[in-house]
């Protein structure tokens, strides 16, 4: 799905702002920020700990300067579950928080009416959604307390709070931008660009799906806006002679602009001309060795929620660079589409990663016999792969995080195989295909094995064989000898401490600033050592909110930085590594 442009042909109208806004149908409409989550708006705990459906509403103006064009009202993302009504009538339906869908409005509202959007959004989650809930409360996050009667766990029986069954706080609400946009009544309806390099020279394939009846005309444009290339159809392949590459950080990440013309409809769409490839042990970018630094992130920040918020995703990347990191992995789903930009300008390549996490339910319960997710997961990664894949910064799919592979492996190897197929059929570029592993029996797990680079989150030294991080560097070293005997490229994809910043000792002990920084260099000593490790992201890049529990003090605490993004010692730490790495 094309994301939404004003140039000679297309118009955009923002519809984002203060909303009407209300949890129950019985309250009264009360003022709402769109985008953001509703969840940290009010300082009311209805709010806040919400479950079910909420609804928003807002009148909107059809300009008339849209009249005679086709008109689409898209959302970027509504968290999880929407129904969309205009003018009291059903519209459209969406599944899944984190992927755009629109729908066609030109023949419901005359250009000069007026009208009336109601969003209803439903945050619940179960063994059936993506993210995953902990439905009827199998997993990590319960608090009940055997033979004392607990509020808590009563309504969740009666299905009227629902617990996630992943680490972050569920955020709700319409999280990413409403616009209303034009294109001409024959338009451009999708583009798939595939770049290759040959010798001095780039390649790109093209792909351009159109509505109506016109001739598609593709010119490549420099960075300086020359015309280096053009072509006619609606598929081809055109040469970029002496093409400049699209280098990650701290190389020049150059971009050219695909336009595109059919009929009266125009669309502009950035580009790089990179390879992307696994071979033996590495993980080759250009054709040359890469090696992945930089944190997981969240999109969490205080009052918006997951709501979008630009100035914090700048602000983010400069502290990537600050950092000195090249890479991102978007845990646990995918990202606003505003910061798969962004990583195209500013050289950061991105592992990623759809929403499936917490699929599992522990060692009683068999997730892929249990979870009605199979057809549901595969819809929401070919969502996730439509919208991204043009992205040059875009180096690896994730096709989930931390699911059960340990109990269940035979089990987790028929549910996750097909899905990696899927993610190389999809891919015109074909990148690597991954899934997150758990920190578990590894020698039992099958799947993990079979990807292409193999993606592990380890927690030595913090959640087993805690503050001793000697057996730590032990227990891992171990660990990574047997992926060596694998001979794939491996990424640690998450390890981490909490901290609590203000934190001290002499002598590194947990909570501490100075435990997490002789955390990072225990385990980055064994790292250090394996010619097959290909990446290091350390959890977190900020702390973040969290489920309230008894190990989640004001939200989880492992961020590099604060959640409002001052650095602890630990970010000092890595800056002054991965400058020399
Ligand atoms: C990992 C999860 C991540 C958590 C992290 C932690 O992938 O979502 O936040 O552990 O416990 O298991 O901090």
């Amino acid at each position: 799905m094309l994301y939404p442009q004003v140039n000679a042909a297309r118009l955009v109208q923002d519809l984002g702002g203060v909303w009407d806004f209300r949890l129950r149908e019985t309250d009264a409409w009360q003022s709402i920020a769109v985008p953001a989550s509703y969840n940290d708006q009010k300082a009311d705990p209805a709010f806040r700990m919400h479950c079910g459906v909420a609804a928003y509403r807002r009148r909107f103006t059809v300009p008339r300067a849209m009249a005679g064009q086709r008109r689409v009202l898209r959302f970027d993302a509504v968290t999880h579950d929407a129904r969309v009504y205009l003018n009291d009538a059903l519209l459209c339906t969406h599944k899944g928080g984190f992927l755009p869908f629109e729908a066609e409005i030109t023949a419901l509202v005359e250009p000069g009416e007026e009208a009336e959007l109601v969003v209803e959004v439903d945050n619940r989650i179960n063994h059936g959604t993506l993210p995953v809930g902990n439905e009827g409360g199998t997993a990590f996050f319960g608090s009940d307390n055997p033979g004392i009667p607990s509020v808590e766990a009563g309504k969740r029986r009666q299905g009227e709070i629902n617990l996630p069954n992943f680490d972050f706080f569920n955020y709700a609400g319409i999280n990413r931008p409403v616009r209303l946009y034009t294109t001409p009544m024959d338009y451009i309806d999708a583009v798939t660009l595939i770049p290759d390099v040959d010798g001095e020279d780039g390649w790109v394939r093209y792909a351009v799906k159109t509505v109506g009846e016109g001739q598609v005309r593709l010119t490549v444009l420099d960075a300086q806006g020359e015309v280096v290339a053009s072509a006619e159809g609606a598929e081809g392949q055109i040469r970029v002679p002496r093409a400049h590459l699209w280098q990650p950080w701290p190389g020049e990440p150059y971009l050219y602009t695909a336009q595109i013309s059919f009929a009266q409809d125009a669309y502009a769409q950035t580009f790089g001309i990179r390879t992307v490839a696994v071979s033996g042990e590495k993980f080759l970018i250009n054709g040359r060795p890469f090696y992945l630094k930089g944190p997981c992130k969240h999109e969490d920040a205080p009052f918006h929620g997951r709501g979008l918020d630009i100035c914090l995703q700048v602000k983010d990347i400069g502290l990537f660079h600050w950092l000195g990191a090249n890479a991102v992995r978007t845990s646990h789903y995918p990202y606003a589409e505003e910061f798969y930009d962004l990583c195209d300008r500013e050289g950061i390549v991105v592992i990623d990663e759809t929403p499936a996490v917490g699929i599992g339910a522990g060692e009683r319960q068999n997730p892929y016999e249990t979870f009605p997710l199979a057809a549901y997961h595969a819809q929401v990664l070919e969502e996730m792969i439509g919208r991204d894949q043009n992205h040059p910064s875009v180096v690896m799919w994730s096709l989930g995080n931390e699911p059960d592979t340990e109990h269940f492996p035979q089990a987790a190897y028929d549910y996750w195989r097909p899905l990696y197929d899927l993610a190389h059929r999809l891919d015109p570029q074909g990148r690597p295909v991954t899934l997150v592993c758990c920190q578990n029996d590894y020698t039992k797990d099958l799947i993990t094995r079979t990807m292409d680079v193999v993606c592990i989150n380890r927690y030595y030294g913090w959640y087993n064989l805690s503050g001793d991080l000697e057996a730590a560097k032990y227990a891992f070293d171990l660990e990574l000898e047997f992926w060596q005997g694998i001979g794939k490229p491996l990424i640690l994809s998450e390890y981490g401490a909490d901290t609590l910043p203000g934190l001290h000792s002499a002598v590194p002990v947990m909570f501490t600033e100075e435990f997490q920084a002789a955390y990072y260099e225990a385990i980055n000593s064994c790292l250090d050592r394996r010619s097959f490790v290909v990446g290091e992201l350390p959890w977190n890049f900020a702390d973040f909110e969290a489920q309230p529990g008894p190990m989640r003090p004001g939200g989880n605490r492992k961020g590099l930085f604060t959640r409002d993004r001052q650095p602890k010692l630990a970010a000092h730490y890595f800056r002054s590594r991965w400058k020399n790495r």
